[in-house]
């Protein structure tokens, strides 16, 4: 059984040694050396070069490194008659309850205006709310958001969700589907964008997203790029409609040196770190997703190309 390793982002030595050490039946291969690529079974990738996927003719599954698949739907000559896995596994999902726990409390407490008036040795002692008096809300109640809605739930702060369908998660505020879009952004003082990259969820933080929130609120967005109309945002940010936006994606990777979002005084940036699938625990997902396949049981985590997520 062989395993085609395929990333440009990631080092393939802690990968190779995870998947050998949990999947020791696999053969496992690294981008570009695929050998036979009749002899390729499974393939686990991030960003593959396009049409490369369809090069194998006995592959059975395609595994997303990643927990987007967009880098694989956005490809036209995708095989989209294998099934497509994304990626959940505990390490992925941790950091990105880190990241979104981070970035809430930084607005919450204000860390631009703190930074500021130290740099002015400035001793004003800022008036910050109690969590119970904030509400954060999560674009996107998945895997992640529904992770990190929890963690901010235990702090104390009042959370609510969106998603597409409607949601139970203890303590969290379900809206769903486009009418539950405005009312869940007005009531929400900090929104982070989980959500995945759909035609439907392009551009979703535009200047009717930050007009509907209440004014000064904080924009994390450690979804997509293409989420954010980053010229939206920049006007948003000049108004004080929206009071600071913490960012980790961006509409091009790497951020261009010239972008404005580099030096911006209310912009806390992160260069795509939100959170990293964790070799370790993600090869042991892997492999167990072989293994089901291999006996002929239903795969978790198949993404429905149809819905783009
Ligand atoms: P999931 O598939 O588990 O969750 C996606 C959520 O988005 C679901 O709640 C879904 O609703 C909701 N959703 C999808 N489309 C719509 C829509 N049109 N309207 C409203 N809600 C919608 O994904 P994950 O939580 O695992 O990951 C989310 C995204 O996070 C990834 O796709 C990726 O883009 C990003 N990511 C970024 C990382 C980084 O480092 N910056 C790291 C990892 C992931 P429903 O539940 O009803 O289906
Ligand atoms: C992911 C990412 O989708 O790291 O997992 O962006």
């Amino acid at each position: 059984m062989a395993l085609l390793f395929q990333s440009k982002d990631d080092r393939a030595e802690p990968w190779v040694a995870a998947l050998r050490h949990y999947g020791p039946e696999l053969d496992v291969r690294i981008w570009p050396d695929a050998g036979d690529l009749a002899e390729i079974d499974y393939a686990l990738v991030w960003k593959p070069p396009r049409g490369l996927l369809k090069t194998f003719p006995s592959l059975k599954v395609i595994f997303s490194i990643g927990a987007g698949i967009d880098h694989l739907a956005s490809d036209p000559e995708l095989p989209r008659h294998l099934p497509v896995v994304r990626m959940v596994e505990p390490g992925l999902t941790a950091g990105m309850t880190e990241y979104v726990v981070f970035n809430v409390l930084a607005h919450h407490r204000r860390l631009l205006d703190v930074q500021a008036l130290q740099r002015a040795t400035d001793w004003d002692m800022l008036e910050v709310p109690i969590a119970p008096q904030r509400s954060v809300g999560i674009l996107g109640l998945g895997v992640l958001g529904s992770e990190a809605a929890r963690a901010l739930v235990a702090l104390g702060f009042k959370v609510a969700g969106w998603s597409r369908s409607p949601k139970s998660v203890d303590g969290v505020e379900s809206f769903h589907g486009a009418d539950g879009l405005k009312p869940f952004l007005a009531r929400s003082e900090i929104v982070a964008c989980l959500l995945p990259l759909t035609e439907e969820t392009n551009g979703v933080l535009n200047a009717d997203a930050f007009a509907a929130m209440p004014r000064g609120a904080g924009v994390i967005n450690a979804g997509r790029g293409a989420h954010l109309v980053e010229d939206d945002l920049l006007a948003a940010l000049e108004s004080g409609q929206v009071g600071a936006a913490y960012l980790d994606v961006y509409s091009q990777e790497p951020l261009p040196p010239e972008h404005p979002f580099w030096s911006h005084p209310r912009v806390l940036m992160t260069p795509h770190i939100a959170s990293i699938t964790v070799p370790d625990s993600a090869a042991k997902t892997v492999v167990e997703g072989i293994r089901r396949f291999e006996a002929g049981k239903a795969l978790d985590n198949v993404v429905d190309l149809d819905h783009g997520y």
